[in-house]
Parts: structure tokens; C-alpha cells; sequence
């Protein structure tokens, strides 16, 4: 891993329940846990202040609390659960490593340690919106409230809303577009999954491909990922070619780059501007 800024807890040893086993379920074990915690040093570093700083006793006794109010089957759900309540617990935080040790563990021959290890942060995500059919101010603000509301997910910032011509091959309504900007524990499926049920609310029906859309909501870029799978292409496949997406992004990030294509929101923008003047 990249040399980041962390404060490392290691070895705290806290009694539990977690198991699958009713015998570990009823008389409980020692587990050991090894915390990183991903932060900028810097300002405590300078200022010498508690008050900049993340409390290392503190964590320790939140990491005791979220480990022991609930029991878990697996060390797996276990450390997950600890991973995303420090995540959201610590606003400083911007990722963490956790292993969760059973050194204990009812496996019936001589072993040393057994462990999982996870690495977890909170992910930028940018999505483009649009609707054309309904009252498409109404549900665009419906569905930017959904998203606001997930406990998952934070910091959602909107670009303004722009009317724009259709894209594409079909003869239709004008458009209302925009873009958000957001930060999210979700994984890039997990978040297009709550896209999908988002736009199923607004009674998106899909009978045509590229039509008229009561909400359409398509992750732009996530981090700096690259990904493709059978459902979803990050960045979004076709994003340089259309100015209801780049016009209102660079409002949000101009100076994001393309992981691909290495130029930024607003040379992108710029370079489709002129594409565009030149075909008129
Ligand atoms: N979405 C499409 C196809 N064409 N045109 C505009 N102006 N805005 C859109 O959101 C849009 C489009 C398919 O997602
Ligand atoms: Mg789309
Ligand atoms: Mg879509």
C-alpha cells in the first residue's frame, strides 16, 4: 500500500461472542484486532493540539463498543461492521485497514492465528442525471433527497440544471440534466443498484433504448476507477461526446482527469465545444 499518513492500534485483545459454533456463541473467545487508520497527519503534526488530532483512546473504546454490542457468524461480518462504523464515526478518517485475529478459533488442530484483513474508504462518485417525461423537476429533486438519505452515503453536492436538446437517435422532449457529486461506502454495483431503485420509483419504465425517461441516474466516474462488467462501464462509456454531461461536471470537478483518456472535465468540455461549432 502507498506510503499514507495512519495511526496503527495493534493488538487489542477484546473478549466476544462471534461464531458460528453455539459453544463460542454461549462462552465467547479473545480476539485480537489490528487497526490503520488512514488520516492526514499534518495539522496535528504542526500544532501540537489534541483538538486536530484523532484520540487514539477514544478509538480503541469506540472499536471495544462496535465489536462487543453485537454478535456476529463470521469474523468476516464482524470486521466489515467495524470497518464502516469507524468510517462513519470519524469524519477525519478517509480510509482503514482493519484484521480481526481468532487465535482461539474451534478448528481441532494446532494452528497459530487465523485472520481477516479488509481495507476499506470512502469512495467520490459522479452522476449524471436527466428526465424527460413527468415532471421532471420534481423527480429529480425526489431522487437527489433519496440519495442524500442513505446512510452510506454523504456530501452530495448538485450542479445546476441545465434544458437540453436530445441526444442521440430518438425524436424526443427537450431534457433536464445535471450532475452530483457524492461520497459513498457503497462499491460502484452496490451504488448502481440504489441508482436503479431510485429511478424504479420514479416509475422509470425501460421499453426504449436511448427514449424519453421519467429519471435516468449513470455513475460518471468513481474515484479513479476502471471497470467493466456485464451491466456497468466506468468512467461511463460515452461521457467525452455529450455536453449535458461534461457542462454541468465541470461545474462540479473541471479539473478531474479522465483515467483514460488523461484530460480533464474542461478540456474535455472544451474540446467537445468546438467539435460541436465546427459541425453547426
Ligand atoms: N440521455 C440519453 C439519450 N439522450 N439527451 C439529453 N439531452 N439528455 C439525456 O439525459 C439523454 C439524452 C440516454 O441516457
Ligand atoms: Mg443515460
Ligand atoms: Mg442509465
Amino acid at each position: 500500500m502507498e506510503k499514507r499518513d495512519c495511526i496503527k492500534i495493534t493488538n487489542l485483545k477484546i473478549f466476544a461472542f462471534h461464531g458460528v459454533f453455539e459453544e463460542e456463541k454461549r462462552q465467547g473467545q479473545d480476539f485480537y484486532i489490528n487497526a490503520t487508520l488512514y488520516l492526514n497527519l499534518h495539522a496535528a503534526g504542526k500544532s501540537d493540539r489534541l483538538e486536530d488530532a484523532l484520540n487514539y483512546g477514544e478509538v480503541s473504546h469506540f472499536i471495544h463498543r462496535i465489536f462487543t454490542e453485537k454478535s456476529y457468524d463470521l469474523i468476516e461480518a464482524a470486521c466489515e461492521n467495524l470497518c464502516q462504523k469507524l468510517l462513519l464515526e470519524y469524519s477525519l478518517l478517509w480510509g482503514v485497514s482493519v484484521e480481526l485475529q481468532k487465535p482461539h478459533a474451534p478448528i481441532g488442530l494446532p494452528f497459530e492465528n487465523v485472520s481477516v484483513t479488509m481495507y476499506r474508504t470512502w469512495h467520490t462518485a459522479y452522476i449524471s442525471f436527466g428526465s424527460n417525461l413527468g415532471d421532471s423537476r420534481t423527480l429529480i429533486a425526489q431522487g437527489i433527497e433519496k440519495l442524500k438519505k442513505h446512510p452510506l452515503i454523504r456530501g452530495v453536492e448538485a450542479s445546476q440544471l441545465f434544458v437540453t436538446k436530445p441526444y442521440g437517435p430518438v425524436e424526443q422532449n427537450d431534457f433536464l440534466n445535471g450532475c452530483l457529486k457524492l461520497e459513498t461506502l457503497l462499491d460502484q454495483e452496490e451504488l448502481l443498484e440504489f441508482l436503479h431503485m431510485i429511478e424504479e420509483e420514479a416509475d422509470r419504465e425501460r421499453i426504449l433504448r436511448w427514449g424519453p425517461r421519467t429519471l435516468d441516474m449513470d455513475i460518471v466516474f468513481f474515484d479513479s476507477l476502471v471497470y467493466e462488467s456485464d451491466t456497468l462501464v466506468i468512467p461511463h462509456i460515452d461521457m467525452q461526446n455529450r455536453l449535458f454531461v461534461l457542462e454541468p461536471l465541470a461545474e462540479l470537478c473541471p479539473n478531474y482527469r479522465h483515467p483514460l483518456l488523461g484530460k480533464t472535465v474542461s478540456q474535455l468540455l472544451n474540446e467537445l465545444k468546438q467539435v460541436e461549432y465546427i459541425n453547426k
